[in-house]
Order: C-alpha cells, then structure tokens, then sequence
C-alpha cells in the first residue's frame, strides 16, 4: 500500500476530472444549458409560458448603441455620461456618445470559457467620490475555478488599486452556473448571486459552502455582523439567502419608491422551473428539493414543488425562458411600465415585462421587445431610458425609449 494514498486518490481524480472536462462528449452535456453558446434553441412564442392580460405594449424606439462586442453581459453608468460595457470574453469597454474605447487596461484575466467570464460591472452608491467599481468574474481554470468579486477605481483607460474582496467556495470542476450579478442594497453592502455549479446542485441546500447561494459583503468585501448566518456552526457567514440554481438577475427597488430595499432576483431552472423571486435574508428558495423544473433528459429532479421551509417563487417559467439579466423600471420615461420587472431572457429572445401586485404575485406579463436574439442584460439608465445588451458574438447595446 503506498504510504500517500490520498494524495494519488486525488491526482487521478483530478486528471479524470480534467479529461473528462476537455473532451466533446462533456462539453455536450451542458449543450441544453440555455447560457451555452451551442444553445439555438427558438421556441416559438405560442409556447412561451406565463403571458397573462396587460394593458398594452407601448412601442419602444429601438436604436443600436455600439454592435460588435463579444456577449456583452452587463452595463453601468458612469456620472459623466460614458457608459461601461463588460464583455464576456473578459474586457471593459467604455461607450462614449456612441464610440467604444478600446479595452480597458487592469482587468483581472478571467476564464472565459463556456458559460465563464467576465460578468457584472457595478458602481459603488457613493461612486461619485470614492471611485469604486466592483467586477465579478468567473476566475480559474475550466477544471478548477470559482466566481470571485473585485473592486477597482477607474483611472483614465485603466483600472488601478485592484482589490480581491471575495472568491466562492470551493472551488469547482465545471466551467458553468457561476452566477454572477452583483446590487446594493440600500444599506450600503453588496449581494453577489453564485451559481451551483451544475454538479452541485445538492451543495445549494448545505450552509458549509457558496454554490447556489447568495452572499452579503460590506463594501470593502467584510462580513456583515448581522447576516443571517455568522453565529450558525459551520456554515459560510457570507451566506444571505439559499437553495439557488443560477441567479443570472438581481435588482433593488430604489430609495423613494414604494417598497424600496425589497431584493428581486431571478433564476435559471433546468427544463423548466425558470423563477422569479423575493430575496429576503436567511431564505431557502428551494434548490434542488422544491422545482417545478426536470432534468434535460427528462428525468424527475424532485417530486416536490413546494416544500415546507422553502419560499414558492413569485412566477415560474415553465417551460424555460432563460432568464438573465434583470431591472426594475423606474417610470420616469416609459410610465406605462413604472414599477415592473423587467427580464432579459436568452432561450425566448425577449425583453418581458413583470407586473406584480402589492403582494409580489404576478398579476401580468408582456413581451417589450423581441426580434433582436438572445438577451443578457437589462438596465435602466439615468436618463429614464432602458440599455439592452444582445448575447452574441456580435454583441449590441441597445437603447430603448418610449416612441415619440
Ligand atoms: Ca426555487
């Protein structure tokens, strides 16, 4: 018997792990991942699901922005009017009255590889004099890697004072279900949303670990003393809420609005069990005990669609839509929509509306915008309008506002 066996149990299971990882036959399994690149599915819209009565779609103006960029994933504003882009292939781009720069130096490499890259980019509230910016990313290699978080300032065309603030835990083997989004929470301290990791998903009910979580952290990356986990043994105290499959969207109602601090996140399901739901600290929302979502082959994930200690979603998309990217529209322009969710989708190609009753169900839903493809990221710019991001290749921001 050799006298290191664990050590050679572990080398062979991670040069299984990274074989297995590289070769086609792996890369297939996450092809019906809606996130993925190989991903073409179109449903055709008799089959997307949830469509209730609304009063009617206005007409946005649709113009395009800046086109070829590599799937743009999300967007921000800086006080000056410029505009940052994140690229997924792991590269900052500021939009400058319709001229994008070239890439912005002093961004941390990322894995950009299947569904990994570079993913949110956020301003600190208090930007205009602390000059934060905060990226999340998936970092690693396809075999080993882990969301983490940074923050930077933004000096001229580079990014300087680079800060590592949080890295999830462990690290994981497959290169998808990452998470991502990043918002603030009127307190002042952050939520990071992190994804299962596919493999995972088990891991999403257990409190020892980050997959399918989402975290809290003070700005500067501390643990908040009032999360709702800190005195609970073994579990990460980075923990805010639990149960989580791949929360791709993440929005705040903002100060002055009617419910203002209340957290809105959705998710992606499997085949199906797409979510929306309310973020309230120390919740389960159900991963992968409580789903109306199946396995791609078909399979059962749980008999459960409820379960007693986990919190039913405010909607569930089932079939999927693809969730991914989320804002709250703030009716200074388009009033028709003041106060709705508004959900970016990959898998459906469209830009939908969410109304929600006082309660948080959904007494609504429309489609805004479709016909562009597939749809990562939706924001509300200061100006009242809305940025659209298209996820392709050939990435566009898109601005949208009430036709005249
Ligand atoms: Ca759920």
């Amino acid at each position: 018997m050799s006298l290191h066996p664990p050590v050679t149990l572990s080398a062979v299971v991670l040069a299984l792990t990274g074989a297995l990882i590289a070769s086609p036959a792996v890369a297939d399994r996450f092809a019906s991942e809606p996130d993925s690149a190989s991903s073409t599915s179109v449903p055709a819209r008799s089959t997307v699901p949830g469509m209730h009565a609304m009063p009617a779609t206005p007409e946005p103006k649709v113009e395009t922005l800046a086109s070829g960029l590599v799937h743009p994933w999300s967007i921000a504003f800086l006080p000056d009017g410029r505009e940052l882009v994140a690229e997924r292939a792991g590269r900052l781009r500021i939009l400058d009255d319709g001229t994008l720069s070239p890439p912005v130096s002093g961004v941390p490499p990322v894995l950009a590889e299947s569904q990994g890259g570079l993913f949110d980019v956020v301003l600190h509230p208090d930007f205009d004099t602390n000059g934060w910016l905060y990226l999340s990313f998936a970092h690693g290699t396809s075999g080993r890697n882990a969301t983490r978080l940074v923050r930077a300032r933004l000096d001229g065309d580079a990014l300087v004072e680079l800060e590592p603030l949080f890295t999830a835990e462990p690290w994981k083997a497959t290169p998808v279900h990452f998470g991502g989004r990043v918002a603030f929470l009127l307190d002042g301290t952050l939520l990071l949303t992190l994804g299962d990791g596919f493999d995972y998903r088990e891991e999403a009910q257990r409190l020892d670990n980050h997959f399918g979580k989402i975290v809290r952290l003070h700005d500067d990356g501390r643990v908040p003393e009032d999360n709702p986990f800190v005195a609970t043994p073994n579990a990460r105290p980075e923990i805010w809420s639990y149960g989580h499959r791949n929360p791709q969207g993440l929005a705040v109602v903002q100060v002055g609005r009617p419910g203002a601090g209340t957290v809105y996140a959705h998710e992606h399901g499997p085949a199906g069990g797409d979510e929306i739901n309310r973020i309230e600290p120390g919740g389960n929302y159900g991963w992968p005990i409580a789903t109306r979502g199946r396995d791609y082959s078909g399979a059962a994930i749980s008999p459960f669609e409820e379960f007693p200690g986990t919190r039913a979603p405010l909607v569930d998309w089932t079939p999927s839509i693809a969730p991914a990217g989320l804002a709250i529209a703030s009716g200074s322009s388009f009033a028709a929509l003041d106060g709705e969710l508004l959900v970016a989708a990959l898998k459906s190609r469209e830009l939908r509306r969410v109304r929600l009753d006082a309660a948080g169900r959904s007494v609504g839903q429309a489609v805004l915008l479709s016909g562009e493809g597939r749809l990562r990221d939706v924001r509300s710019a200061p100006d009242g309008s809305l940025r659209v991001l298209t996820d392709s290749p050939n990435g566009r921001v898109l601005r949208l506002s009430p036709a005249p």
